[in-house]
């Protein structure tokens, strides 16, 4: 347990391999695995760089002297990111970022953001960070680097930095070295908003604590049996019916086109793609609902505030079933600027095999049509599906059919990723159908080795669920996901080999004040030595 009173200390306790290297002033570096002695890691980055040198005996101090400081012509982005970053160091009080003209020496001590297009072993996402007593420099060919390289730095410092408040305090970064590029382009997590609603600004909260982890994509499944959760212009009773109640009864709720654009505007603005999904030709009971035209006896269905799966079934032989298909395709294309348009196609019970695969094939050219590029749950693998239509896998399905014909696959094992399973018997939130996902069992596996079909190349990456039959408000969400979805997080980004079990959970020990002080409701697993404050 470390004290309050040894916050500032805190910053040199995560440089330090302490005790055995505080003092000793070679730097440890990673990943040769497990920096860690007396119960303490070298630094507690989540999720751990594939590079990184941190030198125990040195620091930069942040106070409210430093400067951050960007080169005339970075561009919007990159003065975002730096205001980010004055934020996260002062609140939103602090000095803007400055701007240094053509030919101006660097200011000293100040923390320089910079990009570097011909630094191209970065690729998009990758950043290099050096932190002298001197100063910081922070260099990545795009802005999404940079933008990662904040996080490391945000997390390189004492937990103390997430209480925006104090502007006159002192914040120790540890001299570090660090270069780092992601495993996988696609580092996902889904909320469920149609079993349970959760507005706008929940969605933008999950939002940030996703961009603290370095995850890119949010995957919306936005429409279910129990609730329609998007404003569609030309089928303004999918909303106004579809989506009035929820699991239980409840009010249910949707985002308005303008509260949509908001999140996506939010998203965009903390590197994470936007990934709708309206789930069809199942779980469209909400739909069902609201236009009786989609049902083959032009019956409209009651609501249905049950948790039953399978049941629901659009009447895939009417042609004015793929003119709404359509219409959907259609508005949220326009609704969101992304490449992917998700349509579900899982658990199917009411068709033939046939009229399944004839249907996916339909809404694949659909999808097509409207400039998107189409994801499935496993089941749409043995339909005919272009190689850029991206499967992805939860449970034994056939992604392997479509990582034969060179298709790519986002891996959401539910028996790894489902955060809406139980961590133990003991937990009161959450199903249990595919298992219980203690920390360790989320965290200790690897998806290029899961499925012996499915290859590390045919891989996009991976993404944790979360599906809230059971989750009523964020609270629920948070206590789900922390901290299985920072495991998620490490098993996305860091090299296979810089990464064990031990050395994480040493490391997320030091991320259980950092999430108190961010307000998280997690779960503090017995398999984790959480150093509280
Ligand atoms: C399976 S995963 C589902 C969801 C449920 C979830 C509950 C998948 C494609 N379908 O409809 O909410 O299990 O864990």
């Amino acid at each position: 347990m470390v004290r309050e009173s040894a916050m500032r200390r805190v910053a040199v306790v995560s440089a330090c391999v302490v005790a055995a290297a505080c003092g000793r002033p070679t730097p440890t570096t990673t990943p040769t695995p497990a920096p860690v002695a007396a119960g303490r890691p070298i630094h507690t980055v989540v999720p751990v760089p594939s590079s990184i040198q941190v030198t125990p005996t040195d620091s930069f101090q942040i106070d409210s002297t430093v400067a951050v400081v960007v080169p005339a012509g970075g561009g919007y982005a990159v003065e975002g990111i730096a205001t980010y970053l004055t934020n996260l160091l002062g609140g939103p009080a602090a000095p803007p970022p400055r701007t240094l003209a053509a030919g101006e020496a660097m200011p000293p001590r100040s923390i320089q953001l910079a990009l570097d297009p011909s630094k191209s072993t970065l690729g998009l996402e990758g950043y290099e960070l050096t932190v002298t007593r001197d100063g910081v420099t922070l260099t990545a060919a795009q802005p999404n680097g940079l933008f990662y390289g904040v996080q490391t730095i945000r997390q390189l410092l004492p937990w103390s930095v997430e209480h925006r408040a104090a502007m006159n305090r002192r914040l120790l970064l540890p001299a570090a070295r660090v270069t780092d590029t992601p495993r996988f382009a696609w580092r996902g997590a889904m909320l469920d908003v149609s079993r349970h609603f959760i507005d706008a600004e929940a969605v933008k909260r999950y939002i940030d604590l996703m961009a603290v982890y370095k995850l890119n994509r949010l995957h919306l499944h936005l429409s279910d049996d129990q609730g329609w959760r998007i404003e569609i212009a030309s089928r303004p009773n999918l909303t106004a019916q579809g989506g009035s109640t929820q699991v239980n009864g409840g009010p249910g709720g949707f985002y308005t086109k303008a509260q949509f654009a908001d999140i996506v505007a939010y998203a965009t603005s903390r590197f994470i793609t936007i990934v709708p999904e309206i789930d069809m030709p199942s779980h469209t009971n909400a739909a069902l609902a609201s236009y009786a035209e989609l049902n083959c006896d032009n019956v409209a269905r009651p609501l249905y505030t049950g948790t039953k799966v399978g049941f629901s079934v659009l009447c895939v032989e009417k042609d004015s079933v793929y003119t709404f298909i359509n219409d959907v395709v259609k508005d949220i294309a326009a609704q969101v600027p992304t490449p992917y348009f998700h349509i579900g196609g899982d658990e199917v019970e009411k068709l033939t095999h046939d009229q399944y695969i004839r249907f996916i094939e339909r809404v694949q050219d659909i999808v097509t049509a409207n400039g998107k590029q189409m994801i499935g749950w496993g089941e749409i693998s043995p339909a005919k599906l272009a190689p850029n239509t991206i499967v992805q896998h939860w449970r034994r399905d056939s992604a392997s059919i479509h990582v034969a014909r060179g298709g790519k696959v986002i891996m959401s094992p539910s028996s790894k990723t489902y955060l809406d399973m139980k961590y133990d018997s003991t937990t009161t939130l959450g199903l249990r159908w595919a298992g219980l996902i203690e920390v360790k069992d989320a965290y200790d596996w690897n998806p290029a080795t899961l499925l012996p079909e499915v290859p590390e190349t045919a891989l996009l990456g991976v993404e944790g669920p979360l599906w809230s039959e059971t989750l009523v408000k964020l609270e629920d969400y948070e206590f789900m996901a922390f901290p299985r979805l920072a495991a998620l997080a490490e098993i996305a980004w860091s090299p296979q080999g810089a990464r064990d079990w031990e050395t994480f959970r040493m490391r997320l020990a030091f991320q259980g004040p950092r999430l108190s002080a961010l307000g998280v409701n997690f779960y503090r697993s017995a398999q984790v030595p959480w150093v509280t404050r």
